[in-house]
């Protein structure tokens, strides 16, 4: 194969390690441009392996030296790793390499961040540490000895032993490289505890860099709440005697679930009311939940290769979204799911980046940490357990950790145990891990003498690779209301299996309204003809809470659909319905928040364009300030009452319940500067002492462009708090008009703070350009030009963050002509760049290819 031929890896060619590893002692001799790691593992040959070959992996390494029993050895060093004859019997192999953390900008391996040593092993990052059969189902116990003079230095599992410049741990836990961890600097801890049900006590630590110690207390709780959630729904204890968590600020994804020492980007654990705004709160508590659930799922019983990632994310995701509807408000959470999902994972589905929750190839594996992995590998789970019953899933989970624990698995291990506790053949529902695609369910009804009938027809539209697909098993949620508005039938799951089926409903006096896919039973795209007068009756009678946000969902779109396509004014009926509603102070301010809170641009784009019409992002720009300044004009009389009455007085506290009334009065004030020239906005600004009224504030003034005194303030407050200064960054451009939204992105990246280095910088300023609608698809394409210069400035210091950012142009299809020129101008433009990362070119060719 020619050199620059990328290498593509399939599921079908799965073959195990021809050796079992039965220790790992690693030595650490740290320094910042020439750490030596020595790696003393003790192989045994499997008598019966097909493939006897002993490579191991290793990138970037510097071979010093190698030796088997104690003799020098020299590999062979090859392309990605070495291979060395062995022993047929046991033998211990042992390795001196020198890195470069230093030098590490991709933050894979072992890298420094802000002076301290930090490590990112998964998903292949190990390789990057010492040679090593780096591959998920090559599990085994590792000693490690930490060398420097830094004062706190971590790894897995229980400290053995400390002196003046050393320290040792050890991780009793058989575990796959991908899980090892290793963190050294001058960092401080927030101490905590728990007992076990059994009545163990763990030590609990959170470790920041100093200064930060006033942003741990909320993520402690968090972690205290999951551990006792944890043991209460799913009977699941924790296992070692220490339980770590260190925050660093340089971090490609949110956080690592590494065996007792978590790593977390520290956007994702610190957190305090003047610098936090409830959604990052939530965030926050819902990413130590995840990580600490992966605890189980993940680490106890972990992937046998990388193609079944979701069977470690999809679950620990669904536990975690589970968790969270348990602390807040389930509703909401289920609302603000599929919010995500439709907005994250529907483009991916309906895209060339398409692949089924169960990837069969990869080039590089980092670009399958998708929503399609992570979130619709949880919506299958969600399905599964719909189908089975709440009884049977947990039945089937007990079985799973029982059977499976210790062991790398496969979806096929994953679906057997829910066969074996119910009986039930799971063949036919296994294709949702096989295909891609979002389904499509066309709806029509029939009446007669006392019998509804519900048709269902489905099917999913052609992906990359997979042109035809089977129908699917889909459990369809469904109740009926009667005209009145009582419910006649209570929700009931159909289950459908072939491409079309009908189901009857007897006795009915008469014609019901139908409430279709409650609680979002399942990730497809419901179609069926109805009328916005139904869709209004839904929205305020369904006793299902997330089919009554539906159905005010469905009818901002259609509003907004005839908006943009026919230059019609509001539907009245609409606003009518969400002054109605705005003003029910029966109702969740969480949940009116959600109404309140319009479809993004990009779901209109996207509606449009399935729909057989080109979205021009313009149009869509003009139609959402459009309506909203209408609705703030119909609202008008009673938008300072409102205002008032939701303000939260008192003390700030992050909980459910404050932030929903935080995330109303945001709305209501977000309308009101629409009116009041920022009057109200600016008392809000000089007043705040949380960072949620603050933020709030400053983005209604930003919008209404009336909001630059105040963004100087921010400024002058927040410039030496990184995250923080993220918020800035992103904002500014968040807000900007279409025409301006380039040029205020590119502005920044000229700023004294813009850090190209750091992926949370990187991120704000190029997420919230690709998040600007109008602003990011101006007809200039001055915003795909911006992004893909920068990008392939990236591309050279850090190819995973810049890898996932090309996502952006995922959707170009969706637009004329011109823009699609354009764009496809700038993929080739970075397609074409000498000495692109393997994740990148793998990215930009899917993309193109479509
Ligand atoms: N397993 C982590 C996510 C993660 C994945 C890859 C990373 O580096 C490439 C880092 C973190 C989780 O699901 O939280
Ligand atoms: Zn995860």
């Amino acid at each position: 194969m020619a050199k620059d031929t990328p290498q593509t890896f399939y599921l079908k060619d799965y073959t195990p390690f021809g050796f079992d590893v039965e220790s790992v002692h690693l030595t650490f001799r740290l320094a910042p441009e020439t750490t030596r790691v020595l790696s003393r593992i003790r192989f045994a040959p499997k008598p019966d392996a097909a493939d006897k070959t002993f490579f191991l992996y290793g990138e970037e390494l510097q071979l010093i030296s190698a030796k088997i029993d104690g003799q020098a050895v020299t590999p062979e060093l090859v392309d990605g790793g070495l291979k060395c004859a062995v022993p047929s019997a046991p033998f211990t192999w042992e390795a001196e390499v020198e890195i470069n953390p230093a030098g590490n900008t991709a933050l894979e391996g072992l890298y420094m961040s802000n002076r301290m040593y930090c490590t990112q092993c998964e998903a292949e990052g190990f390789r990057k540490i010492t040679y090593y059969p780096d591959r998920p189902d090559v599990m085994s116990t590792f000693t490690v000895r930490i060398e420097g003079d830094e004062p706190v230095m971590l790894s897995n599992g229980n400290p053995v032993g400390a002196g003046e410049g050393w320290a040792e741990w050890h991780d009793p836990w058989p575990k796959p490289a991908y899980l090892f961890a290793l963190v050294a600097g001058d960092l401080v801890n927030h101490p905590g505890s728990f007992t076990t049900k059994s009545g163990k006590e763990v030590e609990l630590n959170i470790w920041v860099r100093p200064g930060d110690e006033n942003k741990c207390a909320f993520g402690m709780e968090a972690l205290k709440k999951s551990m006792k959630w944890d043991e209460d729904v799913y009977g699941l204890e924790y296992d070692l005697e220490l339980f770590n968590i260190v925050a660093v600020d340089d971090f490609n994804m949110g956080a690592m679930e590494n065996k007792g020492l978590n790593i977390f980007n520290s956007s994702c654990v610190l957190a305090s009311p003047e610098t936090s705004t409830d959604a990052n709160f939530e965030r926050i508590e819902a990413i130590i939940a995840h990580e600490y659930f992966h605890n189980w799922t993940g680490n106890r019983i972990t992937c046998r290769d990388w193609f079944q990632l979701c069977l470690k994310e999809g679950l620990t995701v669904f536990r975690d979204a589970q968790f969270t509807a348990d602390m807040r408000s389930e509703p909401v959470k289920r609302i603000d799911d599929v919010i995500t999902l439709r907005a994250r994972q529907f483009p991916e589905d309906n895209g060339p980046l398409a692949h089924p929750p169960r990837p069969e190839a990869f080039q590089e594996i980092n670009n399958f940490y998708t929503a399609t992995v992570y979130e619709k590998g949880a919506e299958v789970i969600g399905m599964l357990k719909r189908l089975v019953g709440d009884e049977s899933y947990y039945k089937a989970l007990k079985l799973y950790f029982e059977r499976h624990d210790g062991q790398a698995c496969t979806i096929e291990d994953w679906l057997k145990v829910f066969e074996d506790a119910t009986g039930r053949d799971l063949s036919q529902f296994k294709l949702w891990y096989s295909q891609a695609g979002t389904p499509r369910v066309k709806v029509t009804e029939d009446y007669a003498g006392g019998t509804y009938t519900l048709t269902f027809e489905q099917s999913t539209p052609p992906t990359p690779g997979q042109p035809d697909k089977a129908p699917r098993v889909i459990p369809m949620a469904v109740g009926l209301l009667s005209p009145n508005g009582d419910e006649v039938r209570a929700t009931e799951v159909l289950e459908l299996t072939e491409a079309k089926q009908s189901f009857t409903f007897e006795g009915l006096a008469s014609k019901p309204v139908p409430s279709i896919l409650r609680e979002f039973s399942a990730p497809v795209i419901l179609e069926r003809e109805t009328s916005n007068a139904e869709r209004a009756f839904l929205l305020a009678h369904d006793t299902d809470p997330f089919n009554r946000w539906e159905a005010g969902n469905a009818l901002a779109k259609e509003t907004r659909v005839a908006m943009v396509l026919d230059g019609a004014a509001p539907d009245a009926a609409y606003l009518d319905a969400l002054e109605k509603l705005v003003r029910d102070d029966e109702q969740d301010p969480a949940f009116r928040a959600l109404v309140l809170s319009p479809p993004s641009q990009s779901d209109i784009a996207q509606t449009l364009y399935e729909r057989g019409y080109t979205p021009d992002p313009q149009k869509i720009y003009d139609a959402a300030e459009t309506f909203t300044q209408t609705l703030a004009q119909q609202l008008e009389t009673s938008l300072p009452r409102l205002y008032a009455a939701t303000t939260v007085e008192g003390s700030y506290s992050p909980d459910a319940e404050s932030a929903g009334k935080r995330a109303l009065n945001g709305r209501i004030l977000s309308l009101l500067t629409r009116l009041d020239g920022g009057e109200q906005a600016a008392r809000q600004y000089a007043a705040a002492d949380n960072m949620t009224q603050q933020y709030a504030a400053l983005a209604a003034l930003m919008k209404a462009e009336k909001g630059e005194v105040q963004s100087r303030a921010f400024f002058e407050q927040w410039q030496d708090d990184r995250l923080v200064m993220d918020k800035w960054f992103a904002l500014q451009i968040a807000c900007a008009a279409p025409e301006k939204t380039a040029a205020t992105a590119k502005a920044l990246t000229q700023h004294a703070l813009f850090d190209m280095k750091n992926p949370n910088r990187f991120r704000a300023v190029f997420g919230a350009l690709a998040g600007n609608h109008a602003g990011f698809h101006h007809a200039s394409g001055e915003g795909y030009q911006l992004l893909a210069d920068n990008l392939i400035a990236l591309d050279k210091l850090n190819p995973q963050t810049t890898a996932r950012m090309c996502a952006a142009f995922q959707t170009w299809k969706r637009y004329d002509a011109g823009r699609q020129s354009l764009i496809r101008a700038q993929l080739s433009r970075i397609a074409g760049t000498e000495g692109l990362s393997r994740d990148t070119n793998e990215m930009v060719t899917r993309i193109l290819d479509a």
